[in-house]
Order: structure tokens, then sequence, then C-alpha cells
């Protein structure tokens, strides 16, 4: 009887082990028994950040207040236009810490995953973005990027020479005998440009319909002879220095032109023209250290001091409800700078179009090849 009760006693035991029962010894593992979490490794941010920026497009007084209070050095340098931005970092250049394509080149980034998802916990400042900031359809939630400043595209002019355009037939179907003729300007930017010309002829600026293109190519033409050239960084310069009379360009640079000029002036005409959205962004190369300092600065950005500094610079609307709680009201209630509804719902914004984007490349090179 002994003996029997001494085996039944060794199978249990054996049973229990093979359970996993059966005492400490044989606690497995994955035991929810309470155990003390591992001290996560805090990332020191770098001490210096690259900034591949619009050019003229933030109050370098930012740069030496962010270094003061932080001690990370902003070492920015430029590119004319997001085809030449996106064309760098896909080509494989990878010292860039911070970056700011417009709406529909982040959506094409995001696409390509190309971009570092933000780490919200380092940008609490994103709360002063205003609410439709923080929803933009081609990065819902700020997922990857944080809008910067957003703006129109339409007409910059000298108001002493010509009278206020109000077709972009003064582009398109120049008159030889105008003033602005052999003196005028265009961005150098595909889309822009090619947005410029769609609009004109009351088409779709996203449209993949080759006949319509073929339309805007013909317009790009005409407009040809009376331009002095294609330019995205001295547009503005070029006109508030009387260069040019008229130019195709952004709000805010040529608002900018408007201190040095007063004769300058912005249009959009009554055909409309473009809304963008710029962003900062962080590409997927950086370092946890550089990303850590990117997001230090895209948090700054958003203080409601520096996002006051920033659009007093720029002259570009703010997407900071909080910097335009602060923001003169002189400023908030210029249409050029945020335009009234009857003109927003004429503008559009350029959309991403997929391997198409290469068939308006292709366009505007031509175009700008032709004599
Ligand atoms: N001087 C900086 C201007 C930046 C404009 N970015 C707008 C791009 C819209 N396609």
């Amino acid at each position: 009887m002994r003996t029997r009760l001494v085996v039944l006693g060794l199978l249990v035991a054996l049973l229990l082990v093979a359970c996993g029962g059966g005492g400490t010894e044989t606690a497995p593992a994955e035991s929810s028994a309470p155990t003390t979490p591992e001290p996560v490794a805090e990332v020191e941010p770098a001490q210096e950040i690259q900034f591949f920026n619009w050019s003229e497009y933030i109050d370098p007084d930012i740069y030496e207040i962010f270094e003061d209070e932080y001690g990370i050095r902003v070492v920015e340098s430029n590119f004319a236009s997001n085809e030449e931005m996106l064309a760098k970092l896909q080509g494989g250049a990878t010292g860039y810490d911070l970056i700011v394509p417009s709406d529909y080149t982040v959506a094409i980034m995001i696409e390509e995953g190309m971009l570092a998802e933000l780490d919200h916990a380092n940008i609490p400042n994103l709360e002063n973005l205003s609410p439709r900031f923080r929803q933009v359809p081609y990065d819902p939630g700020n997922k990857y990027c944080v809008p910067y400043q957003w703006g129109t595209t339409g007409i910059g002019y000298n108001s002493a020479l010509i009278d206020e355009p109000t077709s972009w037939a003064v582009l398109f179907d120049p008159d030889p005998n105008a003033p602005y003729y052999g003196r005028a300007m265009m961005l150098d930017d595909p889309r822009e440009g090619m947005a410029a010309a769609l609009v004109y002829l009351g088409y779709d600026i996203n449209t993949t319909d080759e006949a319509q293109l073929e339309e805007a190519k013909q317009a790009l033409l005409r407009a040809k002879p009376a331009l002095a050239g294609y330019d995205s960084d001295q547009f503005d310069d070029l006109l508030a220095a009387g260069e040019t009379v008229l130019t195709h360009g952004w709000n805010g640079d040529i608002l900018v032109a408007q201190e040095e000029n007063l004769d300058v002036a912005y249009t959009i005409p009554q055909e409309g023209g473009v809304v963008w959205i710029d962003n900062v962004c962080i590409p997927n190369t950086v370092t946890p250290e550089r990303k850590k300092a990117a997001e230090i600065f895209i948090n700054f950005l958003l203080r409601q001091d520096i996002g006051v500094l920033l659009s007093e610079f720029n002259y570009y609307a703010s997407p900071n409800a909080a910097a335009e709680e602060m923001l003169d009201e002189e400023f908030l209630s210029d249409p050029a700078v945020y335009p009234p509804p009857q003109v927003l719902d004429k503008l559009q914004y350029i959309e991403p179009l997929g391997d198409f984007e290469s068939v308006y490349q292709r366009i505007w090179d031509e175009v700008k090849a032709a004599r």
C-alpha cells in the first residue's frame, strides 16, 4: 500500500512539472508574476540639425533664440521646388534632418515610406495648431508632419506700371505692347507652372486628360516671349527692384517685396489659383538623436511667440491658432494673406498623381527647352 502511494505521489509530481506547476523552480518565463520594467534609455538630442527649407522662409532670429534656449544649432540649406527636394532625397541624400514639403509632396513621401513617424510626446505644442490643421487630408492626425505656413499662388505686379491683372491672360495670351512684355516671370516649378495654365483654361489643375494638358502646354509656350525667365527664389526681389513688371508667384514672398517697394501688389485672377500648405517633416534616414533634436525644433516652431515671428517675417498665413491670437488684426484681415471665402472657393490644391507626375514634368521640360 505504502509503495502504491509513493508511486502515485511521484506520478502527480511529474504531472505538475509537465504542466508547469508544482513550485517556483519550474515557473515559466511568461509567468504573470509582477516584474519591474526595464528603464528605457532616454535619447540625447543631437547638438546640430540640417534643415532643408525653401529660401527666405524663416526669420534667422528664430535659429538664434532656439540655439540660446536649447543649445541645438540649425544649419539651413535651400531648395526651389518640391520636385527638386524630392529628387535629392530619392537620389539617396541622407544628410537632412528636417524638410519642408508641400501637401501633395507629403502624400508622395508617405506613400514611398520616406518619412519618419513623429513622436508626439516630444511635440506637446501640437495643441496650438488650429483643429483643421490637425486633420489635413494628406496626413490625418499629423502622424508624419506638422503644418508650417499656408498660402496661395497668384500674380504679383507693379501697380505703378500696369492695372491690376484680372485674368491669367496677361501671361498666357500676353499683349506684345504691354509694359510687362519681356519683363514677366514664372515660377520655376513644374506643378505650379502647369497649374497656372490649367486654371486659366478652366481645367482641373490635376487633370490627366492628354488633350487638356496639350492645351496647357500651348498656353505655356505662348507665355514664353513675354517672360524674362523662370525663377522661384528671386522673383520677388526682381519685382521689388523694378526689373520685372509682372510675376507668377507665392503671396507671402510678393507681400514681403511690397515692404521694399510700395508699388508691388498681389492678386488672384478671376479664374482662380493654387492654395497650398507647407509642412515640416523628418526623413526616415535620421538617427534617433537627430530625430529627437528635430522634434524639439518642431515643438519650438509651434510655440505661440515663434509662430508669430514666423508669419511676421514670411507674410504667410499661420496654421497656429495660438499664434493667430497674437498676430496683428491688420495682418489677419489682409485678403492677400487670408483670402475671403469667395476667393478660397476658386482655389485648388495640387494633388499627387503617381506615375502621371512624369507627364507633367516632361511637358514642363519641353516648354522650358523650347525657343
Ligand atoms: N519663400 C518660400 C516660399 C515657399 C512656398 N512654398 C509653396 C509651394 C507651393 N507649391
